[in-house]
């Protein structure tokens, strides 16, 4: 007996440190701003984020990860950081940061924060100390002579060609401090010099500040912009960036260069890397694995080093394949390939994840059609790794229409009346959409920071809570999430055909997880008899929205009659294998 309990009591202290629930977690992407308007202003706030978290917890999510609350003039919505430290005051005061993590901890949410490291808003105390070259401060961020134009020796030219990802140049001249800031966004945007180990240094208080709150982690925005090259090896001065030659853009725009100087510098891995260690500490700590999530839009061999090396560990680098290389015309051989590339890059033994959609790139209903909404949830919630749902994904959410009078994205207003849609991510956060009544339930006022959707009346979550919906299907899905095979089974995904998709989980000693997805116009009868490790017969356990087949339904392996546009899981009743 006693040497029972003493088992227990030790089993129970090591996994008192709880290592595995982020490599299969379900994280919910929330945009602070269009989520829920608890006080009538038209903004969404922290108050109306902990209102909602028992939704949250009903639909099986488990963390949060919240777009940033921190104070800013908002010109970029948050991804302009005044103080570090201090919550935005239209999202709410630090106190009601505090009840909704005691709220959330009570709910067994999760929540994680968003890190803006590449650069900070100019009405920043850092900033306005840098202008004046305050000694401590005097290398907080980039910043470089211009050079005397050779017809206009009063005239001063940005010190390189260098253009902003929001177009034109990169630089912008400060006249209190005499020369130019590097800003690759917005020009409200510096950006940090990380080759200063002062700033290094300060983003760590940074992120130990959040985590002594019990944060579960952050999620890191752009990366791969952390470093520019060097100037010493080029006699201190910043080099002009080749042409890329991609036709039809000009040198505003910044498709105009190839970034060999500005982006993906191999500097920036080790400060991700060093980022990991210090989270490692909090992890035995806090009894908690502390997730990092790192985002850098670039191409696959440059996303995979963000995971570590064999001496060093890393982050989780955001898959943005999904949004990037499936589309409303993708068949299932397409699909299965994306899928695979993700798989196939992937070092053996770390954690996979699967995006939908973010606040930067239109809806999933509206990018793929509302019909494929169930299959691309299905995958992302069933296959291996971490799941993230951007906020209205699981209701169908489509982009709102967003007049160019009322545009509020910077990349928008930069543009102009007849191009801003083209560029514009207004209309993937137009407000939550609650119920059908007034405002969407979002707001009490009609004056929302942005219009509603005009579809709100019938795409809301109130009209979706029962029956055959989006929502009651999403929702299945994350129950299924929980099940040891969706956990840690071995994947296989398998087209039978242009239009059959194929995901089995199996793990040895638990029930099979099937997921199967149509995406022809016909109905068809998929026969797997020839996946032999499958037990013969299953149950439905989750079936979207153009399924004919319900919940608890049981079927023969060699006969599975799925409708079009059908998304379904099954569980055999039998253990593989
Ligand atoms: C910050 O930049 C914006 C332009 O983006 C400008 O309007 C504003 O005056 C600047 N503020 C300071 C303190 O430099
Ligand atoms: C960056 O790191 C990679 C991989 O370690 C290496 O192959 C490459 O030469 C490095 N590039 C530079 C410019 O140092
Ligand atoms: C990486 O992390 C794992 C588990 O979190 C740990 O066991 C391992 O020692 C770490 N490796 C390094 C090189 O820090
Ligand atoms: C597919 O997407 C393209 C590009 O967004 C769009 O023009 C087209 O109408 C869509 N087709 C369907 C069938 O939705
Ligand atoms: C897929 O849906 C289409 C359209 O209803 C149907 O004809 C076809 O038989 C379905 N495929 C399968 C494998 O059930
Ligand atoms: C399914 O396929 C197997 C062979 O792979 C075949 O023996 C069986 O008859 C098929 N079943 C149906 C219902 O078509
Ligand atoms: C890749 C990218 O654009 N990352 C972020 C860096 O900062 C800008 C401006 O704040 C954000 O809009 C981006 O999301």
């Amino acid at each position: 007996m006693l040497f029972v309990a003493l088992v227990l009591i030790l089993t129970s202290a090591v996994s008192a440190v709880d290592y595995d629930w982020w490599q299969t977690a379900l994280i919910y992407q929330i945009y602070p701003r269009s989520f829920k308007d608890s006080n009538g202003d038209g903004i969404g706030d922290l108050n109306g984020i902990t209102e909602k978290l028992p939704y949250l917890k009903e639909t099986g999510v488990d963390a949060i990860w919240l777009s940033p609350i921190f104070l800013s003039p908002m010109y970029d919505f948050g991804y302009d950081i005044a103080d570090y430290r201090e919550i935005a005051q239209e999202y709410g005061t630090m106190e009601d940061f505090h009840e909704l993590m005691k709220v959330a901890k009570k709910l067994g949410i999760r929540v994680i924060l968003d890190f803006v490291p590449n650069h900070t808003s100019n009405e920043s105390d850092w900033f306005i100390r840098s202008v004046r070259r305050e000694p401590e401060f005097q290398d907080y961020y980039v910043w470089a002579d211009g050079i005397p134009d050779p017809d206009r020796p009063d005239v001063l030219r940005p010190p390189s060609n260098w253009v902003s990802n929001f177009r034109k140049s990169a630089w912008e001249f400060n006249k209190e401090r005499g020369q130019f800031y590097l800003h690759q966004f917005v020009i409200g945007q510096p950006d940090l010099n990380y080759r200063e180990p002062r700033v290094q240094e300060e983003m760590k208080q940074i992120l130990r500040f959040w985590l002594d709150m019990g944060i579960a982690g952050f999620r890191v925005d752009a990366t791969n912009f952390l470093f520019e090259v060097d100037p010493r090896e080029f006699g201190g001065r910043y080099p002009d960036e080749p042409k890329s030659g991609v036709p039809g853009s000009g040198p505003d725009d910044y498709e105009y260069l190839n970034h060999i100087y500005t982006k993906n510098m191999n500097e920036s891995y080790n400060v991700v890397f060093e980022w990991r260690d210090l989270l490692d500490e909090y992890t035995d700590k806090h009894g908690e694995y502390k997730i990092m999530i790192t985002e850098a839009y670039t191409e696959i061999g440059q996303m995979i080093r963000y995971y570590g090396t064999g001496k060093r560990n890393g982050s989780i680098p955001f898959n943005f394949f999904f949004l990037e290389e499936i589309n409303n015309q993708s068949n299932a051989w397409d699909i299965k390939l994306v899928v695979d590339k993700w798989m196939t890059y992937m070092p053996s033994g770390q954690t996979a994840n699967w995006v939908n959609g973010n606040h930067d790139k239109s809806r999933l209903a509206s990018r793929l059609g509302t019909d494929r909404v169930d299959a691309m949830n299905m995958l992302a919630l069933i296959l291996p790794g971490v799941a993230i749902t951007y906020q209205g994904e699981e209701i169908g959410m489509t982009d709102g229409f967003v007049s160019w009078r009322d545009s509020k994205d910077p990349l928008a207003c930069n543009s102009d009346a007849a191009n801003y849609r083209r560029v514009s991510r207004d209309p993937a956060r137009t407000p939550y959409q609650w119920d059908a009544s007034a405002h969407a339930g979002f707001s009490s006022t009609g004056d929302t920071w942005l219009p509603m959707a005009d579809n709100y009346r019938t795409v809301n979550l109130a009209a979706q809570l029962v029956g055959k919906t989006h929502y009651t299907f999403y929702k299945d899905l994350a129950a299924v999430r929980k099940k040891p095979a969706t956990r840690y089974g071995d994947l296989e995904t398998r087209a039978l055909s242009e239009s059959i998709l194929v995901v089995t989980r199996l793990l040895p000693g638990s029930p099979g997880i099937i997921g199967i997805i149509n995406l022809s116009q016909d109905n068809e009868i998929v026969n797997l008899s020839s996946l032999r490790l499958l037990p013969n017969k299953m149950l439905v356990v989750a079936s979207g929205t153009d399924c004919l087949l319900e919940n608890g339904v049981s079927l023969s392996k060699a006969y599975l009659p799925i409708s079009a546009h059908c998304a379904v899981v099954f569980e055999t009743i039998e253990n593989c294998c």
